[in-house]
C-alpha cells in the first residue's frame, strides 16, 4: 500500500490523506529538558561540544526541535536540574522562541538522604522533605503555566525484609494525596512506574496496576504515565496502553527505546513496530486528545542531540502515521470473520507503508524542509554552539 491510497476513517473506512495529514499536524511531541543535556551510563558521561550550560540555553535547543519539526512546541523541565530563579522569565523566554513550558519532572531521587527512598523512606523527617520538593514542583507549574506534574520515585528496596512492602505504599499513598490536594483546578499529576531500578528486589511502584489503583484513589486529576523503558523485556505495552484508556487513566507516555533495559535510547530506533503498534491502540481507543501527552524521555550519550531528538520526533510521527493508515472497516471485517490472516495483514499492510514521503509533503505544505535533521545540520548552529557555548560548566546529570 502507499501512503495515498488511504481512504477515510470517519465513516468506518480508511482514513483520507488529508484526514491522516490534519491529525499529524495536530499532533505534539513534547521534548525533554535534559535530552539536550551531557548523560551517559554509570560507565561514562561522554561531553559533546556546544551543550547547554543553563535551563535557558536547553529551550534555545529545545525550539531548535520545534523549529525544524513543527510539531515539538513544549518542552519538560526535570527539578531540581533546571532550577532557575525566576521560571516567570524562563517561561518568557519559551514563549519568544515559539515554545511553552511542559510536563514538570520531579526528582526526589539524588540527595544522599534519600538512600532507602524518597516518599516511602521509613524516617518521617526525610518524608516531609521529598513531599515539600514536590509541592515545590507545583509552585513551579503555577509561575511556568504547566499542567501536568510527573511523578517518578525511585524508591523500593533491595532485600526482602529491608522494609514493609504495605506500609510503604501507606506512604506512598499518603504524600500523593498532599500533593493531589495541592494541585490547581488545571493541573494533573501523572504517575510513572518502573519495574526495576535502582530498587533491586522491590519497586515502590513497579506496574501500571500499582500506578492505576493509587490514581483511581486520588481521583480525576490523577492519570498513569507509561514509560516505554520500563517494562520487562517482552511485555505487552499497547495491551497496557489499550486497558488504560479504556479507563480513561492514561495520562501519556515518556517514549524511548530499548534493547535491554531502561536504555533511553531514540524512540522508535530499537523497535519501531512496537511503536506502531501502540500508536494503533492511541488511534484505536480515541487517545488522541490532549488528554494524552506524547513526551520523549531520552538521553542521547553517543550521539548529537538535536539531531537525535529531531530524528526521534519524526520516529514518533512515523509510527502514527501508519497507525492512522490501518483500515478500521477491514480491520473489523477480518476480526468479526475470524480471518486471521487478513487481520493481521491489515495492520501488517499499515506498518509496511512508505509514509516518509507523506510526512515530508506534509512539512513541504507546512513551510517546512522535508528532511530536518539535514536542515538542521546544514545550518550549521551545531558548530556556532560549539564557539559559542565554550565557556562556562555544561548542564548534564544532576545539573
Ligand atoms: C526514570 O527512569 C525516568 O524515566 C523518570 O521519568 C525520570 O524523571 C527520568 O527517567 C529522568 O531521570
Ligand atoms: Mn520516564
Amino acid at each position: 500500500m502507499t501512503a495515498g491510497t488511504s481512504k477515510d476513517a470517519a465513516g468506518g473506512g480508511p482514513r483520507s490523506q488529508a484526514a491522516v495529514k490534519a491529525a499529524l499536524t495536530a499532533q505534539a511531541v513534547e521534548t525533554p529538558s535534559w535530552a539536550y543535556a551531557n548523560s551517559g551510563t554509570r560507565f561514562k558521561v561522554f561531553a559533546q561540544p556546544g551543550v547547554p550550560r543553563t535551563p535557558f540555553e536547553k529551550v534555545d535547543d529545545a525550539a531548535q526541535v520545534h523549529a525544524y519539526t513543527g510539531v515539538a512546541p513544549s518542552v519538560a523541565l526535570h527539578i531540581p536540574w533546571d532550577r532557575v530563579d525566576d521560571y516567570g522569565a524562563l517561561a518568557a523566554h519559551a514563549h519568544e522562541r515559539g515554545l511553552r513550558i511542559g510536563t514538570v519532572n520531579s526528582n526526589v531521587f539524588q540527595d544522599d538522604d534519600y538512600r532507602l527512598g524518597s516518599v516511602t523512606n521509613p524516617d518521617p523527617a526525610v518524608r516531609r522533605k521529598a513531599v515539600r520538593h514536590l509541592l515545590d514542583c507545583v509552585d513551579v507549574m503555577e509561575e511556568t503555566g504547566s499542567r501536568d506534574l510527573k511523578l517518578w520515585f525511585a524508591d523500593g528496596t533491595n532485600y526482602p525484609g529491608q522494609d514493609d512492602l504495605r506500609t510503604r505504599q501507606d506512604r506512598l499513598a499518603e504524600a500523593l494525596h498532599t500533593v493531589y490536594d495541592r494541585l490547581g483546578e488545571d493541573h494533573r499529576m501523572l504517575l510513572e512506574y518502573k519495574l526495576f531500578e535502582p530498587a533491586f528486589y522491590a519497586t515502590d511502584v513497579p506496574d501500571w496496576g500499582t500506578a492505576y489503583v493509587h490514581c483511581l484513589r486520588l481521583g480525576p486529576k490523577a492519570r498513569v504515565v507509561v514509560d516505554t523503558g520500563h517494562h520487562a523485556p517482552g511485555t505487552n505495552i499497547e495491551f497496557i496502553v489499550a486497558t488504560l484508556l479504556r479507563e480513561g487513566k492514561l495520562g501519556g507516555f515518556d517514549f524511548n527505546s530499548r534493547f535491554y533495559a531502561d536504555d533511553d535510547l531514540m524512540a522508535g530506533a530499537a523497535d519501531p513496530f512496537q511503536l506502531f503498534r501502540i500508536m494503533y491502540e492511541v488511534v484505536r481507543g480515541g487517545g488522541f486528545t490532549p488528554d494524552v501527552a506524547f513526551m520523549l524521555d531520552q538521553c542521547h550519550n553517543i550521539e548529537a542531540k538535536i539531531p537525535a531528538v529531531v530524528r526521534s520526533v519524526m520516529n514518533v510521527q512515523e509510527a502514527t502515521a501508519k497507525a492512522l493508515l490501518v483500515d478500521p472497516e477491514a480491520l473489523d471485517a477480518a476480526q468479526r470473520g475470524g480471518d486471521v490472516l487478513a487481520a493481521n495483514a491489515v495492520l501488517m499492510d499499515a506498518f509496511s507503508t512508505d509514509v516518509r514521503p507523506l510526512l515530508a509533503e506534509m512539512r513541504t505544505e507546512a513551510g517546512l524542509d522535508p528532511d530536518p535533521v539535514a536542515a538542521y545540520l546544514r545550518s550549521g548552529r551545531q558548530e556556532r554552539m560549539a564557539k559559542e557555548r565554550a565557556g562556562g560548566e555544561q548542564a548534564g546529570w544532576g545539573a
